[in-house]
């Protein structure tokens, strides 16, 4: 298949290029190294050294004899470059990771929460509105987030599939809908999430765009089969307050020594899976494609769940580095359940990658390979959910 990757330059996007053209499909990735912009700003690079984007991409073709295409644009501002790429390229597939990712980073300041909305939100509506003017055959293919559905509303309650049954009742009248699990997203980052839902689900419906919306769950692991060939196509590894997820977190702190950082009590509940299972759930979902007409499919990508504290004990059992309780940052539960539906994908052929010992020392291995590239000041989360009232911070001064 001829398939765009839209961030194809990121965490996720990255693997997943190389994964769909080691599978032999025809892939070409837009992006406007809006990520590497972002290591300036924040000061804190990956703590793996990746190559520059042609560099990957030389390397990959002379390692396999396969080119990945790539052109510059803007997805979120250059509406017009967008459009002229998608009418060059013909997709067949565009699997679109181009907005901006991270929780903490879209809550720093009134800056980073207005850009977070102005290029999500303008990324996706640029991308479907192009679609519809130039390629409306293709298979849009979203990374969503299990965010959207917050994290557990009733204790045992699973979460469906994006869309679940329920009765409106209204002017005395009762009806049976099926409607968008209610969203409730717990940061700026996850809203825009959100909001490209609605987006996808009115130009599915108006213009019969064919839609697929996975929501992943935290990615943990670095590497996957492709990346590993060479030092060359390495992935990035975030460790930093800002863009670091949790399990990598934890353990690249294992690997240097510093203490686990768990926020508050650690109850959170959240659902997980390996970046090697990200990049095959998206050749999964690209190459089965929905129907002209139907409603937006929507899959949960993630293959387990677990509590933050969990996490921490058994990466401190198995190091020896100790667990260090700080004050939640964020505004979420300090406890909650987690039960997920994710049937789609496994009907579809993937294998989940659990959680093993193996796994973890993998990416113990490659945090302790360059630990000298980690500023261990950028470690602790910095970025609050909830500011102080104004008059609260008059009163303080
Ligand atoms: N946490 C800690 N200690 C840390 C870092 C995080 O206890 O050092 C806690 C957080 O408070 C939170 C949980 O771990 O309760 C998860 O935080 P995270 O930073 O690993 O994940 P999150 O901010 O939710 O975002 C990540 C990705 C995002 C993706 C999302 C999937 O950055 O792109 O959409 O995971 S999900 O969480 O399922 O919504």
């Amino acid at each position: 298949m001829r398939i765009l990757v839209l961030g194809g330059d990121g965490f996720c996007g990255w693997p997943t290029s190389l994964h769909l053209s080691a599978r032999g499909h025809d892939v070409t990735i837009i992006d406007n190294f809006a990520r590497r912009e972002t290591d300036v700003e924040l000061g804190a690079e990956s703590l793996t050294p990746i190559r520059l984007l042609d560099e990957r991409l030389d390397a990959w073709k002379g390692l396999t004899g396969r080119t990945i295409g790539f052109r510059h644009v803007d997805v979120a501002r250059d509406y017009e470059g967008l459009e002229g790429a998608l009418a060059e390229l013909r997709p067949e597939a565009i699997v679109h990771f181009a907005e901006q990712r991270a929780a903490p980073y879209s809550m720093k300041s009134p800056r980073h929460k207005r850009y977070t909305v102005d290029n999500n939100i303008n990324a996706t509506n640029n991308l479907l509105c192009a679609m519809v003017e130039v390629c409306p055959d293709a298979h849009l293919v979203h990374l969503g987030t299990m965010g959207v559905y917050g994290y557990g509303k009733a204790r045992g309650l699973m979460i469906p599939e994006g869309y679940i049954g329920a009765t409106l009742r209204s002017g005395g009248v009762e009806a049976d809908v099926e409607i968008l699990y209610p969203p409730d997203p717990g940061s700026i980052y996850h809203m825009t999430k959100t909001l490209d839902q609605l987006l996808f689900q009115y130009y599915a419906k108006n213009d019969g765009l064919r839609i697929t919306d996975l929501h992943q769950g935290i990615v943990w692991g670095t590497s996957t089969p492709e990346t590993d060939l060479d030092e060359r196509l390495i992935n990035r590894f975030d460790y930093d307050g800002d863009y670091g997820t949790v399990l990598n977190r934890f353990l690249m702190q294992a690997a240097i020594g510093h203490p686990l950082t768990v926020h508050g009590v650690g109850g959170q509940t959240r659902a997980f899976i390996h970046i090697r299972d990200t990049v095959r759930c998206v050749e999964l979902a690209a190459t089965t494609p929905p129907r002209r007409g139907d409603r937006v499919r929507i899959l949960n990508q993630m293959t387990e769940c677990h509590k933050v504290r969990d996490l921490a004990a058994m990466v401190s059992g198995m190091t020896g580095v100790p667990v260090e309780h700080l004050p939640n940052p964020r505004k979420e539960a300090a406890e909650n359940e987690l039960v997920v539906q994710n049937a789609g994908l496994l009907g579809l052929g993937l294998t989940p990658t659990r959680l093993s010992d193996g796994l973890l020392h993998e990416v113990i291995a490659v945090a302790q390979r360059y630990a000298d590239r980690c500023d261990p000041s950028r470690i602790v989360c910095t970025s609050t959910w909830v500011k102080p009232h104004p008059a609260a911070r008059q009163a303080a001064e």
